[in-house]
């Protein structure tokens, strides 16, 4: 039997453990030897547990269960306060004063158009929308910490990601108002934003599947930064709810990416609900954050509300993230829900108004911003009344193109399923046609681009 079949023994030597392997057929004191040290124990002296599924556990008598109850809290980190205060001058911010009025104008932005948006789906314009409210720090925050290259993987509220990204107001309306120039060419709900170019993967809305995407795609990233090493290096980033969290997907991808050694920044926005159950009822243990040391993940619990905070985190997340050519790390940004879930929702029916407004009150990512600019000298009354009524006109033009905008041709149904439409296609095409001829009252296709026209075949791949 060759060195390589033997059996894999562990040797004591001045209080370090070096592995040796050695071929156990050919000496029986040494067959007897590893039976004894087949316990999960080194030897009889040791005092740790050298087995391969618990790494250096020391060994005890005392019959104690670990209570979760019993340990702090992770910690919150923070840089500034609720005033707009930094704690801590000495390390202070790492941002610009131009930078910091370009995150405080993407955030005011994102409320003014969730705002709109919210009241123009009220008003039957458009079937869907999903607000930001409370969660725009973390959002664009983060996204101004990755680099634009980096692959991100959106749920649902990360509007603020797209906006710092560089997608347009334009592009915001055409996806919403599924027209002709949705990129998605209408076949999402309203809020599935995408963009190959700004590097960010279509929006699912079936919860937490886009998480082992994202460690799927990290692993990817590895693989090609070490191919690559004459480019930026790429993480990928990935954003969830904690409800997201419930979800099997969660944990696959976190174990998948820890013993992988994936590349992947994992930010949960804990908005304190998924939809009407409060984080009381989906775990009982300390958030989303606790779990990240039960995967072998390096993580931090950051204050949502402060933008600073996020900014910091997600960009040392970034740096230890490409350490050793990667790993994953988990980053739970608190920063309660103050919207309601969606169009579709009213939060109302679950919690107490004054619990939200309480909230509104008590923190807010904006205001908090506004507060730090304000005591430099950077912002005052004026320019806040001339930022608003800048980005609401701007919100208001693209809306009114967009709404305008016909729907994109009816053979985008049928389209891009397969590379070609295959034969059945073109009679499900030639059947939807005749439908549409045989009762014109029906069906109005002037609103789509092309008419009935539109389901031609031959212009159709
Ligand atoms: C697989 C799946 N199950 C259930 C839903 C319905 N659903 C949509 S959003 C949501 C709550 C998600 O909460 P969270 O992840 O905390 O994100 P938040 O909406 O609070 O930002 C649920 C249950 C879904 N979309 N997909």
């Amino acid at each position: 039997m060759s060195l390589r079949y033997g059996t894999r023994i562990i040797l004591r030597r001045r209080g370090l453990y070096a592995p040796a392997y050695v071929n156990t057929s050919q000496s029986p004191l040494l067959a007897r030897s590893w039976q004894r040290w087949s316990s999960v124990a080194a030897s009889p002296a040791s005092e740790r547990v050298l087995f391969p599924g618990a790494l250096n556990s020391k060994f005890t008598n005392a019959l104690e269960f670990t209570r979760p109850s019993a340990t702090e809290a992770i910690p919150t980190y923070r840089v500034m306060d609720q005033y707009g205060v930094v704690i801590d001058e000495h390390s202070g911010v790492d941002t610009t004063d131009e930078e910091a009025l370009k995150l405080y104008s993407h955030m005011v932005t994102l409320s003014i158009m969730d705002l709109i948006m919210f009241e123009a789906q009220r008003q039957g314009r458009l079937s869907f929308y999903m607000v930001s409210a409370g969660e725009e720090g973390i959002t664009v925050g983060s996204a101004s910490a990755l680099n634009p290259s980096d692959v991100v993987f959106a749920q649902y509220r990360e509007t603020g990601v797209f906006i710092q990204r560089g997608f347009t107001l334009d592009q915001f309306m055409n996806q919403l108002f599924s027209n002709c120039k949705d990129g998605g060419k209408g076949r999402n709900m309203p809020v599935h934003y995408g963009s190959r170019q700004l590097n960010i993967h279509t929006i699912s809305s079936t919860l937490a599947t886009q998480i082992p995407h994202s460690a799927g795609a990290a692993y990817a990233l590895k693989l090609q930064n070490l191919q690559r090493p004459d480019l930026p290096p790429r993480i990928s980033c990935c954003y969830f709810g904690e409800g997201a969290a419930s979800e099997g997907d969660f944990h696959g991808a976190l174990n998948i990416a820890a013993t992988r050694a994936c590349p992947v920044i994992f930010v949960c926005r804990n908005n304190g609900f998924a939809i009407s159950t409060p984080t009381a009822d989906q775990y009982r243990g300390d958030g989303i954050a606790s779990r990240g040391a039960g995967y072998g993940i390096q993580t931090i619990r950051v204050d949502g509300n402060d933008i600073f905070a996020v900014r910091k985190a997600i960009k040392e997340a970034r740096r230890r993230a490409l350490e050793d050519g990667g790993k994953p790390i988990l980053v739970e940004a608190m920063a309660y829900r103050v919207g309601h879930h969606s169009t579709s929702d009213d939060s109302y029916a679950y919690r107490q108004k004054v619990e939200v407004e309480d909230w509104k009150r008590r923190d807010n990512p904006i205001t908090r911003l506004r507060k730090w600019l304000e005591d430099r000298g950077l912002w005052d009354e004026n320019k806040e009344k001339e930022l608003r009524g800048k980005a609401r006109k701007e919100i208001l033009i693209a809306f009114d193109k967009a709404e305008k905008e016909k729907k994109p041709a009816l053979r985008h149904a049928f389209t891009d399923v397969w590379e070609t439409l295959t034969e059945e296609q073109k009679a499900h095409m030639n059947e939807l046609r005749s439908v549409i001829e045989r009762y014109p009252e029906e069906y109005n296709t002037d609103e789509y681009e092309g008419g009935l026209d539109g389901l031609k075949i031959e212009d159709s791949k």
